[in-house]
């Protein structure tokens, strides 16, 4: 993990397996995570792979000793990690700079976007090693490409370069790979300069929210806009752009 003001970096290191998620991986992103999660100065954090990999899948030689039950667990243990990123209060970016397959394109997919290297290469390729995503795969991917293509990407296993997954909404944009940090991180510092409270508040009423039916989602909507009424933020936020000066946002 690296910090550059208040912008947090989180790089998968494991290179000579393609940063392939195997439990102690997940264990070790779970507890930064969670450090992450209490930091009140944190604005934005930006999720990448060292290497030539964002992250190659679950670690298929771990996996392969085992039993049903062993891959239940294993499976609950990624749940619960992508799902901590999920509910994280500030913006995550994933920056993929390489293979995002298996568990590293669910990974991804638990960002709230992507961006792309121009070598990124997304996929579901399970169906390969006779197994179906099993890090909410079938779940995140359609919520974000859509049915038709999650379920092209998952039941045939094919992977798919940079500029197809931009088309197909799964990356937001594409960056030359020695550009790509950099890129994620200039995003995160734009939001680092917005209210904190009402960036947490709109990212939890857009997730919650996607799988509410429309009036669930709107009153939603509606309480975390009266709750960020309360705020100090806001009133700054709307006192600065009156007097023709930027916002001091604090927080608060
Ligand atoms: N697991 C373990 N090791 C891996 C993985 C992986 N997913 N991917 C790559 N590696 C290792 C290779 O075994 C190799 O190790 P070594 O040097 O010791 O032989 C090293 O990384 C480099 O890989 P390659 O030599 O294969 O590199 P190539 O450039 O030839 O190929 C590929 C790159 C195409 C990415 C290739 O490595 C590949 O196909 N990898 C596997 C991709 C895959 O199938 N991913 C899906 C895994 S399953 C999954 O993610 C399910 C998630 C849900 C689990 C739910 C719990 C039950």
């Amino acid at each position: 993990m690296e910090r550059r003001g208040a912008v947090a970096l989180l790089t998968l290191n494991r290179p000579d397996a393609l940063n392939a998620l195997d439990r102690a991986t997940l264990e070790a992103l779970a507890a930064r995570l969670e450090t992450l999660a209490r930091d009140a100065t944190l604005r934005a954090l930006v999720l990448t792979g060292e290497g030539r990999a964002f992250a190659a899948g679950a670690d298929i030689a771990e996996m392969r000793g085992l039993s049903p039950t062993q891959a239940e667990a294993f499976s609950a243990l990624g749940h619960a990690t992508f799902a901590a990123l999920e509910a994280l209060p500030v913006p995550s970016i994933a920056a993929v700079n390489g293979y995002a397959l298996g568990g590293g394109c669910e990974l991804a997919c638990a960002c709230d976007w992507i961006y792309a290297s121009e070598r990124a290469r997304f996929g579901q390729p399970e169906v390969n090693l006779g197994i179906l995503p099993g890090f909410g795969g079938t779940v995140r991917l359609a919520r974000r490409v859509g049915p038709g293509w999650a379920r092209e990407l998952v039941l045939t296993g094919a992977t798919i370069a940079a500029d197809e997954a931009l088309r197909i909404g799964l990356a937001n944009r594409v960056y030359p790979t020695d550009e790509l940090v950099a890129a994620a991180f200039a995003a995160g510092d734009a939001i680092a300069g917005k209210g904190p409270l009402a960036v947490a508040q709109a990212k939890r009423v857009l997730i919650e929210g996607q799988d509410a039916d429309a009036r669930v989602a709107g009153a939603l909507e509606r309480a975390a806009f009266g709750l960020v009424f309360s705020t100090r933020d806001r009133a700054e936020g709307m006192a600065a752009f009156l007097e023709k000066r930027d916002p001091k946002f604090e927080g608060r």
